[in-house]
């Protein structure tokens, strides 16, 4: 059909169909796509000359990347969702009860709706290629499979290991995909469109496929009857509403699609799915998850300079510091960019210590089973380390992840530019020093760049890119660039105290500090804000960054800023206590082998407070969330990022503000301007001038303006 997604030829009696959306960089679900599908599937079972078909993507790296996400966000009932999950329901109907058998050929990502093409299939081949990624990820975006995943999945490989994929909206290589039991086979992408084909034809002739029920008599005993599956949907339901809080409907509504499809059967599973599917649809918490989506989409594009030119190329790149910041670099750096590291410290003893730790970076994986044995062995072998700096001359990028001093750091950027070329990027990874500092020891300044990680830098998300004024676009391109290989989302910082993160975590903090010694419990705290959606409260992340750290970074803050960041003086006594946090064994809490355990309650006398319930849970709340979202504003206002865009997606990643909420610029545009400084106001006059709201949010109120139009 001319100007279709699906093209098709006959070859030996098998149609081998090539999905292929002209001018998208992925192939989409959409409506008119559906509408394809439906002809083709017309013409090829009218067709005599055909006797077995066989889909294959015509994109290099993309199967089918789910439901076109546009066209489902611009519903706005849950009539209109819950009719376009049915259709899509009625076409894969159609697909899985073709009259001849069908194959999928499956090469690049496969998800959401892709996947549910897939498993209307009759068989599934994959390539063993690391971009072969397969998987429902919808919970994600707030909504559930809609187009029978939640009925397809478990009947294919049993309900324990669907709903670990569905209820987590999961993405699994082709290796552990097959090994569950979603594809039928596993080839090298050579040999993906042969074996394919050669599959439907034997599926023509009459042979099928003997699949194997997974996991053995424990398999049996929980999956295979309705008493097993009761105790696997309760301990789902539970674990679902332990790590959601009851903030996200959408991984309780997939668990009741798929206990209800497999009470009743297929028929009234896939009725359900759709309701629940109309529903989500036209949620807040879906609106605000596709926002992210498309923010952080956007964001992969972004070089962090208009007019980037391109990032130079990074191949082997040098670190100073193997302690844990910097050995976390170089074991994510090998496992995600592929490229050569070379670790430096003082003495063997530490970067023996450091390679370790890079190492088990890359062990882990292989532990998890998420790479083969030789590319770890691969992957090991890229990592090198030494006390001298040998090495460096071939370097591309030089990352000094040494202790937070000025003088310290400068020396390391001197003696780091005498032994690399001239065009060696050099970042630092600081979380307080303004580049312009350090960059001020340099004999080439146009160079250096902050490179900001976050701890634990394999598990954190975000990377703070902070160009001095000197800095070369270049270099802010290849320092975004490189990031970005590494698997973190680079946000490109001013540079200033605190850059971001500390920018408008430190006030959050103080005021937590404050509330401390107001009376507040400890775990009162803690609680209120992850039932508010942070996913751990702030003195639990206290206890994590280190008392000692924050110290430091709150002192950096309050001699840059003044009065507004006056540290809480509920905080003076830890460090001094030795009670550093997780790091020392204690902090606010106790931990005992590395776990954490219940508040420690002489730190109350330590402050010289006690808990007596004095403020109220939502006066709590009100002054935490109001503290930081007027210093986010006013940061926006001073340039520290480019946009509320920037800002929310880094909250988010940078220390889990909660994603349903959209990030604290987002947040404030949903309370409102005029709401916002009201509030602040009248917390103003009870605590303090830190309220003051700022001109950025004084101005919205009296224009009815939002940072998002
Ligand atoms: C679903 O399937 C619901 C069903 O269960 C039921 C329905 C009834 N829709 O990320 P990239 C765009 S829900 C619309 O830069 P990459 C993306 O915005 C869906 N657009 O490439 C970007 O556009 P632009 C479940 C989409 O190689 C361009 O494609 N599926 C969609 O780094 C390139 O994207 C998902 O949640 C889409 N589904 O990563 C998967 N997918 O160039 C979402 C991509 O104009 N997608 N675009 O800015 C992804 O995770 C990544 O895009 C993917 C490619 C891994 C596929």
């Amino acid at each position: 059909m001319p100007g279709s997604a699906l093209a098709w030829e006959v070859a030996d009696g098998v149609a081998l169909v090539t999905i292929d959306l002209k001018g998208e960089p992925v192939n989409k679900i959409s409506r008119s796509v559906k509408d394809d599908f439906l002809a083709t599937l017309e013409a090829l079972e009218r067709d005599r000359a055909v006797q077995a078909v066989a889909f294959f993507s015509g994109k290099p790296d993309t199967f089918i990347a789910g439901a076109d996400i546009e066209e489902f966000v611009a519903l706005t009932t849950a009539a209109e969702a819950e009719r376009l999950s049915a259709e899509g329901q009625e076409m894969l109907e159609r697909v899985a009860r073709f009259p001849k058998p069908i194959a999928a050929g499956i090469h690049g990502t496969c998800l959401g709706g892709g996947l549910e093409f897939a498993l209307a299939c009759h068989y599934r081949v994959a390539t063993d290629h690391p971009k072969t990624q397969l998987g429902l990820p919808e919970v994600q975006l707030g909504i559930l499979p809609g187009a029978g995943g939640c009925q397809r999945l478990p009947r294919l490989i049993g309900v324990r290991a669907a709903l670990d994929l569905i209820l987590a909206g999961k993405t699994e290589p082709a290796q552990r995909a097959f090994r569950l039991g979603i594809v039928d086979e596993l080839v090298h992408p050579a040999i993906l469109r042969d074996v394919t084909l050669a599959a439907v034809k034997r599926m023509a002739g009459g042979w099928r496929p003997r699949r194997k029920r997974l996991g053995g008599v424990a398999g049996w005993l929980l999956d295979g009857n309705p008493l097993g599956r009761s105790v696997v949907f309760r301990t789902a339901r539970k674990q679902v509403l332990k790590q959601t809080g009851g903030n996200y409907p959408a991984p309780l509504a997939a668990l009741e699609a798929v206990e209800h499809g497999m009470k009743r059967g297929l028929g009234e599973g896939l009725k359900r799915e759709s309701q629940l599917f109309g529903q989500l649809a036209v949620t807040d918490v879906s609106r605000k998850l596709v926002q992210i989506f498309f923010a952080t989409t956007q964001l992969k594009k972004d070089l962090g300079v208009p007019n980037a030119p391109p990032p130079c190329e990074v191949r082997r790149l040098a670190i100073v510091g193997a302690g844990f910041m910097g050995s976390g670099i170089a074991g994510t750096a090998v496992l995600h960019a592929g490229v050569d590291v070379r670790l430096k410290d003082a003495d063997l003893a530490r970067v023996a210590k450091g390679l370790a730790a890079a190492r088990d970076v890359i062990d882990e994986r292989l532990k998890r089973r998420r790479m083969t044995k030789y590319e770890h062995a691969r992957l090991v072998a890229l990592l090198s380390g030494g006390d001298r700096y040998a090495g460096f001359g071939r370097a591309d990028l030089v990352i000094e992840a040494v202790f937070e001093d000025l003088g310290v750091k400068q020396q390391v950027l001197r003696e780091v530019e005498s032994v690399t070329p001239e065009g060696a990027v050099f970042a630092s990874n600081t979380s307080t020093i303004p580049i312009a500092k350090i960059a001020e020891a340099s004999a080439r300044p146009e160079q250096v760049i902050g490179m900001h990680f976050f701890s634990p830098v394999p598990r954190m998300p975000l990377l703070e890119v902070i160009p001095g004024a000197r800095t070369a676009p270049q270099v802010i391109s290849t320092a975004v660039a490189f990031g970005r290989r590494m698997g973190k989302t680079p946000v490109v910082v001013k540079d200033n105290p605190g850059f971001w993160i500390n920018r408008i975590l430190t006030p959050y903090m103080n005021e937590a500090g404050q509330l401390l010694q107001a009376g507040v419990a400890i775990d009162e705290l803690d609680r209120l804000m992850v039932e508010w959606g942070f996913p751990v409260g702030p003195i639990t992340l206290l206890d994590e960054v280190g008392l000692d750290v924050a110290e430091k970074v709150a002192g950096v803050m309050h001699d840059a800023f003044g009065e507004r960041f006056a540290p809480a003086p509920a905080f003076a006594g830890m460090v001094k206590d030795g009670r550093l946090g997780r790091k020392a064994g204690k902090g606010f809490y106790r931990y005992a082998r590395g776990k954490k355990g219940a508040v420690d309650s002489a730190v109350y006398q330590l402050i010289g407070t006690e808990p007596d319930g004095g403020v109220r849970p939502a006066e709590i709340i009100q002054r935490l969330v109001l503290v930081m979202l007027n210093e986010a504003a006013r940061a926006l206002g001073d340039g520290i990022v480019r946009s509320p865009r920037d800002g929310d997606v880094a909250a988010i990643f940078g220390f889990g503000f909660p994603p349903f909420r959209g990030g604290p610029l987002r947040h404030a545009d949903d309370l409102g301007a005029p709401r916002v400084v009201g509030e602040l106001e009248r917390l103003a006059e009870r605590f303090g001038t830190r309220f003051a709201p700022c001109e950025v949010l004084q101005a919205q109120a009296s224009r009815g303006s939002k940072f998002y139009s």
